[in-house]
């Protein structure tokens, strides 16, 4: 058993259980909802609708992550997350923005996010870390080897748990050096992210050794492909993302029992129906054992 990380992120909020934070991807090619909420009138309803379903938190985003995606330019991923940020941040919404690039992270909170969701942890852009020091914003920091179009060719470990927190302690040092404030990052260990299936179970197999890192944990399993590969039939066809949501809520569940932090959904009601089951079932009635 590893001993539990810092349980809060300061500055964001400290429920009795994990948080919960909601995709809203704007743009036209993310994997689950990609093209859906490019229009950002639509994109503002999804995220309050996220909001009314109980999510912590609502993580914009204009680049998609799948694997092989092309990257949009700087100015065009400020012009898609801008207007959503600002509506949904205006509505007292806590908004995260989900980005690898430093301009895009002092657009997002000069326009109210609350949180830089950095699925590079640091590495995509040199400014990055000096900037979130600066706006003296939260951080999610993540483990990251490549961008999307590459980094499927990056999946060599030797353990993939410690390789992955010795990869993971190595950004948080820059991120630290930077002058991130300790209390203000989470780490999270990018399931997907140069990682077969295999290895994304392993790594949430091998979750509580991620503890050893001293910070908050995010998980974000939502509808990824390795569920759908999982989950798929009898002629080996991938289970489609939006049938992914029933393995979702119990990779959630399960992660919140391992001690995550938070968890990133894209269907919340369920996420945050598991993460309140997960943390009313450890604390139960203190009448069993003894
Ligand atoms: N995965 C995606 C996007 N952003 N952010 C964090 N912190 N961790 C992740 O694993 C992660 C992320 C993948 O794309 P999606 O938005 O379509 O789920």
């Amino acid at each position: 058993m590893y001993a539990r990380p810092p349980r809060y992120v300061d500055g964001l909020p400290r429920p009795d259980r994990s948080l919960v934070m909601g995709v809203l991807n704007v743009t036209p090619d993310s994997f689950s909802d990609g093209g859906r909420y490019l229009d950002p009138s639509l994109a503002v309803k999804h995220g309050r609708q996220l909001v009314a379903e109980g999510a912590d938190l609502v993580d914009v985003g204009g680049e998609s992550t799948r694997p092989g995606a092309a990257r949009p330019g700087v100015q065009e991923e400020i012009d898609r997350v801008l207007p959503v940020v600002t509506a949904l941040a205006d509505d007292g919404v806590l908004v995260s923005v989900d980005t690898m690039r430093a301009a895009v992270a002092e657009a997002a909170v000069r326009a109210g996010a609350v949180l830089v969701n950095d699925v590079s942890g640091g590495r995509a852009d040199d400014d990055m870390l000096a900037t979130v020091a600066r706006l003296g914003t939260t951080y999610v920091l993540m483990h990251w080897r490549a961008h999307s179009d590459q980094m499927q060719q990056h999946t060599e470990y030797a353990d993939v748990v410690g390789d992955v927190i010795r990869e993971l302690a190595e950004q948080l040092d820059a991120a630290l050096a930077a002058g991130i404030a300790p209390g203000r990052i989470a780490v999270d260990p990018g399931i997907g992210f140069s990682k077969t299936a295999d290895q994304n179970w392993d790594v949430l197999a091998g979750m509580e050794r991620l503890h050893e890192l001293g910070h908050p944990v995010l998980i974000a399993t939502s509808r990824k492909r390795f569920l759908g590969a999982l989950l798929a039939d009898e002629t080996g066809e991938l289970r489609p993302p939006a049938r992914r949501e029933d393995g979702t809520t119990a990779t959630t569940a399960l992660a919140a029992a391992a001690g995550a932090w938070c968890v990133r959904a894209h269907a919340v009601q369920a996420s945050v129906d598991a993460v309140r089951v997960a943390s009313r079932w450890a604390a139960g009635t203190g009448s069993v054992g003894g």
